[in-house]
């Protein structure tokens, strides 16, 4: 891997920091002087329709933007990662999520090895699974046909599955439902399991390692659980535990030597590659839970609206290519406008787990300190990511945004087809809902001036707390409709923008060595927590661990 081209050493950082310095910010003013701006502005990738014209951006901003883009090699660090090269260095790994959704016909060999015959072989086999658990082929050890799939999994074994299960809610198969268990808190599992029948319940181990202790914890509880409801429903008599765990549990791993330990037949595995990173891999098998729940035919659909947005990424020029604008666009407002934090904002009440989703792809590959070579980072990299939907997060924390004392870049997204078209007697409900997102943007891009403000009969002592200054940078993203071909087409393009930052920074955003140490010391405080000696931890951590052994019964 060349080594990275420090950003604040180039021209256009420079011009970048000219043009922050003498930047003010008129997004009225802008609109009213160039009757073009929208248009210009607005772009296309795949089925969205994404405008960037209420950001806080002129012509020579982006074009100087796009300079920097140049200068640090973005372009050709993208083809390599399309290439199949190392660039997860510090874990000397490809990065092929793209070749996850390449289609059976494409070939891509990495590492000698043809990765796309593999993708499609593991999918087939996904697909046939999903099948038979759908038509009810698939049953547990009493001939009963599967009623709910319970997925077992944390991290990108868990949040990319359960965003995506809540999103195409539309496209499940009735009667077939999918719970997700992920927290190590015994609560989580206690509470997912509760009203389930062990008899109609299959499990999914999701883990990339088979190693994490939250997984193999909850996997131990849930087979625990399997057994003694079969036992005591006198399921088991004539069978032998593990012809029923063959039964109701299979896994997804790319430790496959390691599921056979667990007892879960090999058969019933999917494996998946060390080039695909947990956050990366919703699309892989770690998506089967959903691929049941939507069955394969809409998966693909799915996978074909990643490698739609994939395309647009490889082959768009810069100027037209959405997700490096929105990711030279987060650039610029975290090193240049002082931004921390970025919102998305679904008006999608399905897409509630979205923000969730992309906290862990965008602050766990750029929330890094040093580049891919080992050296210090040269200027601020990874924004605090966090959302909630429309409208409810105006009833909450809009005010922040709106009138607060920070720049919070704001992501919205809405679609035109509900995905249930109700109305209240005459008004169609859901455009009452997409008012609300046209408005919010509008408030926030031109605000409400003193003057205005006045004009409503406000008593001039009033009038300051009213005032909206606007000039609030939001993204406006529209789509005909969340299909399950849409869904991959925008968790991909936030994967390219999370690229696209993490290359102007030269950092690896493939690695996350960041959640390590937590786990390390975890395993070595658990035995002090039972009843070990403390006398070596630090005052603060002894006290915790004093209060936690004084109160637990
Ligand atoms: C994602 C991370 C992390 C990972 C979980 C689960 O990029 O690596 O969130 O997905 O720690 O790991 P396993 O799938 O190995 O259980």
């Amino acid at each position: 891997m060349p080594a990275p081209v420090d950003p604040t050493s180039t021209g256009a950082w420079a011009r970048l920091r000219e043009l922050a310095d003498a930047l003010e910010p008129d997004l009225r003013g802008w609109f009213a002087a160039d009757p073009g701006r929208a248009e210009r502005l607005a772009f296309t990738a795949a089925d969205l329709r994404v405008d960037l014209s209420k950001g806080l951006l002129t012509d020579e901003i982006l074009q100087t933007l796009l300079e920097l883009a140049d200068e640090v090699g973005l372009e050709s660090r993208r083809d390599a990662m399309f290439r199949g090269e190392h660039i997860n260095v510090t874990e000397d790994r490809a990065v092929l999520h793209t070749a996850l959704r390449l289609p059976a016909e494409a070939t891509l060999e990495v590492d000698g090895q043809d990765v796309v015959k593999d993708v499609h072989e593991v999918l087939q086999r996904v697909y046939r699974f999903a099948d038979q658990v759908r038509s009810g082929e698939w049953t547990g050890i009493t001939g009963q046909r599967i009623e709910t799939v319970v997925n077992i999994g944390i991290g990108g074994s868990d949040l990319g599955p359960v965003m995506a299960y809540e999103a195409l809610a539309p496209y499940r198969q009735p009667g077939l439902e999918c719970r997700f268990i992920s927290n190590i808190d015994p609560t989580d599992a206690a509470v997912t399991l509760e009203g389930l029948d062990p008899a109609t319940t299959l499990f999914i181990v999701s883990s990339k390692t088979f190693g994490t202790l939250e997984t193999l914890t909850n996997a131990r509880l849930c087979r625990a659980w399997l057994l003694e409801g079969l036992r005591t429903a006198g399921a088991l008599e004539g069978h032998d535990d593990a012809e029923a765990v063959a039964r109701h549990f299979v896994a997804v791993s790319t430790a496959l030597d390691k599921v056979a330990d667990f007892g879960i037949d090999p058969e019933n595995a999917f494996g998946f590659w060390d080039w695909v990173g947990g956050r990366y891999s919703m699309d892989s098998a770690i998506g089967t839970s959903l691929a049941v729940a939507i069955g394969p035919e809409r998966f693909a659909e799915m996978l074909a609206g990643f490698h739609a947005m994939d395309e647009h990424f490889r082959s768009t020029p810069a100027e037209q290519n959405v997700p490096i604008l929105m990711g030279l666009l987060n650039v610029w407002y975290t090193n240049f406008l002082d931004a921390q934090t970025h919102a998305v904002l679904p008006y999608a009440q399905l897409l509630h787990r979205f923000p969730a989703y992309l906290q862990q792809l965008t602050m766990e590959s750029n929330g890094k300190g040093v580049r891919w070579d080992g050296t210090p980072v040269t200027t601020d990299t990874g924004e605090v990511w966090w959302g909630e939907p429309g409208t409810n997060g105006q009833h909450a924390f809009y005010q922040l945004i709106h009138q607060g004392t920070r720049v919070i870049p704001a992501d919205f997204i809405a679609f035109a087809e509900p995905a249930y078209p109700l109305r209240d007697g005459a008004t169609d409900v859901h455009e009452l809902f997409l008012a609300n997102f046209v408005a919010q943007t509008r408030a926030l891009a031109f605000g409400k001036t003193a003057e205005e403000v006045r004009e409503e009969g406000t008593a001039e002592e009033l009038v300051p707390a009213r005032v909206f200054t606007g000039n609030r940078p939001t993204a406006s993203l529209l789509a005909p409709a969340l299909t399950p071909s849409v869904l991959g087409q925008l968790i991909a393009l936030y994967e390219h923008i999370t690229f696209t930052q993490g290359a102007v920074w030269g950092i690896d955003s493939f690695d996350q060595w960041g959640v390590e140490l937590g786990k390390q010391l975890a395993q070595e405080i658990a035995p002090l927590l039972a009843g070990g000696d403390t006398s070596d931890q630090d005052s603060s951590t002894r006290a915790l661990i004093d209060y936690y052994r004084r109160h637990r019964r």
